[in-house]
């Protein structure tokens, strides 16, 4: 058998550079301003999740996004209405950047008739016909090879859609990722992979699932383009990614990309995150999204502190009435029938 060191040789595929500097695209107020409230927005949304789910308002799983907002933000951006989005159980800073309304999201993880699925898909579930959203998987990689069909179904009609799938490093490991990229690569299908790597598949590290921890190398088999960076400059996410819409858009030629990020809090609500230090977690923490994104505005761009704050009030405001019509609205019948155990 050969010594572990010998199996990870260097593969040589620099089609597209993999890249993991701090080199900051530029950008104007008018573009980094609507993004900034967008990740404020989602962080607001899931921080109010998180307290209703402590009192009980929310039953089932929650899986926050916080610290990650930049991915979906930045990516979703780069998109057209009628592009495909396909997400994980992780996904709802991906519909909201969609365009489905805090309102509708919150209401669903309430279980109420007013959220985005009648209030019978939760947290894990949430589609958007209109919006072209496909969901929301709680099976880790199920979905990749259905945005891949999203992907096929518009080369087939000759649309110029792009699918885009969004997933964690953890389902690199996974069949249906295998699948999804082969054929993807095969039939040539205008498909962006995204892998939101955040170190952890639960409570497990990258290098303890893989033999070569840099997912973006799976399409190297392929002969598919690849790129890998820092997910916390919400513009260049939004450029990388672009670059890969704009190849399966005129092209038809998939890419692998891997975003580096990192979830602030646990797994999931019942995950205390024993298995990193707070030293890690602090470290990531410096490089917040939301709060770069903030002293880019400040510093740099100069946009004024006034405007900054009615930025800030404004998503508090968004909010706090979400929260509110979610409170206000009626509980799904089934919810009502089977977790409520109501008469009807
Ligand atoms: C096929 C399958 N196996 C196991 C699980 C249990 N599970 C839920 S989330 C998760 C970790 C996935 O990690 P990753 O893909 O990195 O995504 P993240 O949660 O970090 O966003 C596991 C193993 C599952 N839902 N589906």
């Amino acid at each position: 058998m050969l010594p572990r060191a010998m199996s990870s040789t260097p593969i040589a595929d620099e089609r597209i550079e993999a890249d993991t500097e701090d080199n900051l695209e530029s950008t104007t107020t008018e573009e980094l301003l609507p993004l900034f409230r967008r990740m404020l927005a989602i962080r607001r949304m899931e921080e109010a999740a998180a307290k209703a789910y402590s009192v009980g308002k929310i039953g089932g799983f929650l899986h926050l996004i916080i610290g990650q907002e930049a991915v979906c933000t930045g990516a979703i951006a780069s998109l057209r209405p009628e592009d495909y989005v396909i997400a994980t159980y992780r996904e709802h800073g991906h519909i909201y950047a969609k365009g489905v309304s805090s309102r509708e999201i919150l209401a669903e993880l309430w279980g109420k008739k007013t959220g985005i699925s009648k209030g019978l898909g939760g947290s894990m579930h949430m589609f958007s016909k209109e919006l072209n959203f496909l969901g929301g998987h709680g099976i880790v990689g199920g979905h990749v090879p259905v945005g891949v069909g999203a992907a096929f179904k518009a080369k087939y009609k000759g649309e110029k859609r792009v699918s885009v799938v969004f997933f964690g490093e953890g389902s690199s490991t996974i069949g249906g990722f295998a699948e999804g990229l082969a054929l993807a690569a095969l039939w040539k299908l205008p498909v962006v992979f995204i892998c939101e790597n955040n170190q952890y598949s639960m409570g497990t590290p990258l290098h303890r699932s893989m033999a070569i921890p840099d997912v973006s190398l799976r399409a190297v088999g392929h002969g598919m383009a690849r790129d890998r960076f820092d997910g916390d400059d919400v513009i260049k996410v939004k450029r990388r990614v672009a670059a890969a819409v704009e190849r399966a858009r005129e092209t038809n030629e998939p890419t692998l990309i891997e975003i580096r990020t990192y979830r602030f809090r646990g797994h999931s609500m019942s995950d205390p995150g024993l298995y990193r230090t707070r030293e890690e977690v602090a470290d990531w923490k410096r490089g917040d999204p939301i709060a770069r994104a903030k002293r880019r505005l400040l510093e740099e761009l100069k946009v004024d502190e006034a405007t900054i704050k009615g930025i800030e009030a404004e998503v508090k405001e968004e909010i706090a009435d979400a929260v509110r019509f979610a409170d206000e609205s009626p509980a799904a019948d089934e919810y009502r029938k089977y977790v409520l155990k109501e008469e009807q």
